[in-house]
């Protein structure tokens, strides 16, 4: 069903929901949304997520539910586990997580006890993950945490980390990150988790997609544990993914996720998520996942250019982190609220090695990334007209003084103005520009 039609449907029952669906639908056409963990998903994910798999209930796994009425369901699950396995190369597959943070929750709920287990990770703000030990998060309430973070290029020293390790002995070392440009050296991480005697845990919510389009390394065979959502990258609904090596592994982990953390699972999810896989198996979407990548390192290039610190000095993946304190005196939050007066969606992001003035809601800088403007068609030569009208609507908001009904543009015409440009070059491209043909 397309969008219309879609809310059209909403419309005969509840006007007020349909106003919502088709105001959403707009801010999505008329503006660049640059939120990396963002994407716009197939008519055809949309339409498994309405599917009558809505309506089933069944906790437990296939062949052990504990309602009847179970062989479509059955068969569902088993194939869309087989599905994530070929993709991603690992043996077991849970696909009931409900999003990122109960996988990552049922992993660490598997292997450790609350109050006794250790985790170690990468720091929040240095791109790790609230699941990953943040003292706000659970895990790191009940687990004993050891963060390390980037050096002073705003890299990852394995050399550091081994140490870290060897001193710390955690029982899970985890990888992968929300916010963390560079590659990932999964066998690395492998080995040292092995020479102490931990779990390795790859959590590549963010690059999932970029895995199974062969656009970054794979966790395999290096990873005791990996976990992803899959509606970044993968370009599926939300909900999330945990796939391991070892039966004993799959077997603790699927009894902590159920019935440990959750009941029962969202069919129609996992009906969508099926349709992902199946898009992300195929050469278009490969060409697709390369794209990102091309397009990351091309808008990190073009705000480069124009005087913009880019974190690590560029990406290698689907984000870039940018200091916009360091590149134009103005702190994230501020760039953030400014662009999306436009009609360009980012979100303000700490920064490794930030100024001293940085705080966690009051951060240097803001992350972005072009997946989802990849999907709707955009290429290497549209980047450096995105880093242009960012660059302009900055200049002006840096001469802007921020005061109480004046706002934060120097001259609010030229917010207008940039408004309708950005709308203009938004309307060139379709929401959802299909699968690239084979590279
Ligand atoms: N970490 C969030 C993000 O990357 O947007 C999602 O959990």
């Amino acid at each position: 069903m397309d969008n219309i039609r879609i809310v059209e449907t909403i419309r005969q029952v509840d006007p007020t929901i349909a106003n919502l669906c088709a105001a959403e639908d707009s801010r999505q056409a008329d503006g660049i949304r640059l939120i990396p963990s963002e994407n716009y998903v197939s008519p055809a994910v949309r339409a498994a997520l309405a599917s009558n798999f809505t309506n089933k209930y069944g906790e437990g796994y296939p062949g052990k539910r504990y309602y009847q009425g179970q062989r479509n369901t059955d068969a569902l699950e088993n194939e869309v586990r087989r599905r994530a396995c070929e993709i991603f190369g690992y043996p077991h597959a849970n696909v009931q997580a409900l999003s990122g943070a109960p996988a990552n929750l049922a992993v660490y709920a598997a292997f450790m006890k609350p109050f006794s287990g250790r985790i170690m990770a990468m720091r929040l703000d240095h791109g790790g993950h609230l699941t990953h030990g943040s003292p706000v998060s659970v895990t790191g309430q009940w687990f004993e945490i050891s963060h390390y973070g980037c050096d002073e290029h705003d890299v990852l020293d394995m050399d550091q980390i081994r140490r870290q390790a060897r001193e710390f002995k955690p029982d899970i070392l985890v990888c992968g990150y929300t916010a963390y440009p560079r590659s990932i050296d999964f066998q690395a991480f492998g080995s040292i988790a092995q020479e102490v005697g931990a779990i390795s845990l790859a959590d590549i919510s963010h690059i999932a997609g970029l895995v199974a389009g062969g656009a970054h390394p794979s966790p395999w065979p290096h990873m005791d544990v990996v976990t992803f959502t899959t509606h970044k990258t993968l370009r599926g609904p939300r909900a999330a993914i945990i796939l391991s090596k070892d039966p004993q592994h799959a077997d603790k982990i699927d009894k902590a996720l159920f019935p440990g953390l959750q009941g029962g699972p969202h069919f129609n999810t996992i009906a969508a998520v099926g349709v992902a896989l199946a898009e992300a198996s195929t050469e278009g979407f490969k060409s697709w996942a390369h794209q990102v990548v091309a397009n990351a390192r091309a808008l990190a290039a073009a705000l480069a250019e124009r005087g913009f610190h880019v974190s690590s000095g560029g990406t290698d993946n689907h984000l870039l982190l940018v200091d916009t304190r360091k590149s134009r005196g103005l702190p994230g939050k501020r760039v953030a609220i400014a662009l999306e007066q436009v009609g360009i969606f980012l979100n303000f992001n700490t920064i490794p090695n930030a100024s001293p003035l940085q705080k966690p809601l009051f951060p240097d800088g803001i992350r972005l990334g072009p997946p989802a403007v990849t999907t709707r068609g955009m290429n290497e030569s549209q980047m450096p007209r995105i880093a242009e009208l960012m660059d302009r609507a900055l200049e002006n908001v840096k001469r802007g003084r921020i005061e109480k009904g004046t706002g934060i543009w120097a001259d609010p015409s030229a917010r207008k103005a940039l408004r309708a440009e950005v709308q203009a070059f938004a309307s060139e491209f379709p929401t959802f520009a299909g699968f690239p043909e084979n590279p």
